[in-house]
Order: structure tokens, then sequence, then C-alpha cells
């Protein structure tokens, strides 16, 4: 009935963590349809080949009510067209669910969008706590030039709803305008569905 207590090293640089129960790897090939400029997508895909987007390392916590499962995720450095590699995002799947993310290498934004099509972005670094409130969709970027890691903490049961997001997508992108991270509005985007 009780899990036994145990520990896990995470390495800030690589976040690496050890031992970890599953890592994602997401690649351009699986992930390109997120990304705003499709053509960048394909030129990137038919001459370098894939890319390595980012990584999840995940602690062997149960996905259950009660528990608090953790992670790191690894962001490698990079942009398609000019918006910068991120994760796929999403809602959890109960609404009311929170989340905390500790930034601890390199230079990122969190980017959270709730079901009214509000935007909002938090500038992360080492040491950024950054609060993830009920009800708000989220994804991270990396807007640096190494990669950007981080760690989070959910509730067990939060569940993850990918699906909105595949289909609705986010109401703003964050692109590269004179080297540096802005919120543009993506123009595929409506309310309540339809394209990326
Ligand atoms: C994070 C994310 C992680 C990868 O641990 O799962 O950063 O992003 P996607 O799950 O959107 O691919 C989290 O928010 N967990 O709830
Ligand atoms: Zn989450």
């Amino acid at each position: 009935m009780f899990m036994e207590p145990f520990a896990c090293e995470v390495e800030p640089q690589t976040g690496i963590l050890r031992p970890s129960q599953q890592v994602i790897r997401r690649t351009l090939r699986n992930i390109g349809g997120i990304f705003l400029d499709q053509e960048a997508v394909q030129q990137i895909l038919s001459t370098e080949g894939d890319r390595l987007i980012y990584e999840v390392y995940a602690a062997d916590v149960p996905e259950s009510e009660g528990h608090l499962p953790y992670s790191t995720t690894v962001i490698y450095p990079g942009r398609v067209g000019d918006e910068y590699h991120m994760t796929k995002g999403h809602y959890h799947m109960k609404r009311n669910r929170a989340e905390v993310y500790l930034g601890l290498s390199g230079e990122g934004c969190l980017i959270l969008q709730n079901e009214a099509g509000e935007v909002r972005a938090v500038a992360m670094r080492a040491g950024v706590a950054a609060y993830v409130p009920p009800g708000w969709a989220h994804r991270t970027a990396n807007t640096g030039d190494v990669p950007f890691v981080f760690f989070a903490v959910y509730p067990g049961d939060a569940g993850h709803d990918y699906g909105t997001i595949e289909i609705e997508g986010f109401a703003k992108a964050l692109v590269a305008r004179n080297g540096r991270p802005v919120l543009m509005k993506n123009p595929h985007w409506r309310q309540g569905g339809g394209a990326r």
C-alpha cells in the first residue's frame, strides 16, 4: 500500500533525471504540425532531415490522485521559421489542476492560454519558479542558444489533454523579432476549433 520513499538525481545542464521511468523524445517529424510556418518545416526535413526538438525524463511516480509526478523537460535551441523550438502544449484533463515549473538552465518562455483565448508569457531561466494556475493550457519554448531545462511537478490525477491544442493551437506564437522573443497573433487561430 505504502510506496517506498526515493530520490532522483537531476543534472541541471542536461536535464537528465536518474532513475527515470520514461524518456519522451519529440522530433520535428513527430510534432511539425505545431509550428506556424509549414514551409519551413518541410524545408528543414528535406534539407537537414529530422531534428530533435525536446525530451522529457519522468520520475517513476504513479499518475493517480494523491501523487505528485515530476519530470524534467529539455528543449534544444533552434527555430522553425521565426518560431522558437517548443513543446506540444496541453490543458490538464481536469482543468482545475495546476502545475509548478522550476527553471534549471538556459532561457525559455512559458506560454499559457485560457479557454477564453487569452495568452500570457512568463520568462524563465535558472532559479525561476513559474506557476501554471488551474485552467490554463501551457507550453514552453527555448528562447536561448543552449538547451532550456526545467523541472515540473503536477497533481497525479491531472491528466493530459493534447487534443484540444492539436485542433485549436494557441492564439499567439512566440517568434524572434530582431533577435528577441515576441508574441505574435496566430493568423490561423479561431476559438473553438479550426486550423492550427
Ligand atoms: C510538462 C510537459 C513537458 C512536455 O511536464 O508534459 O514539458 O510538454 P508536452 O507534454 O506539452 O509535450 C507538463 O506540463 N506536465 O503536465
Ligand atoms: Zn502540464
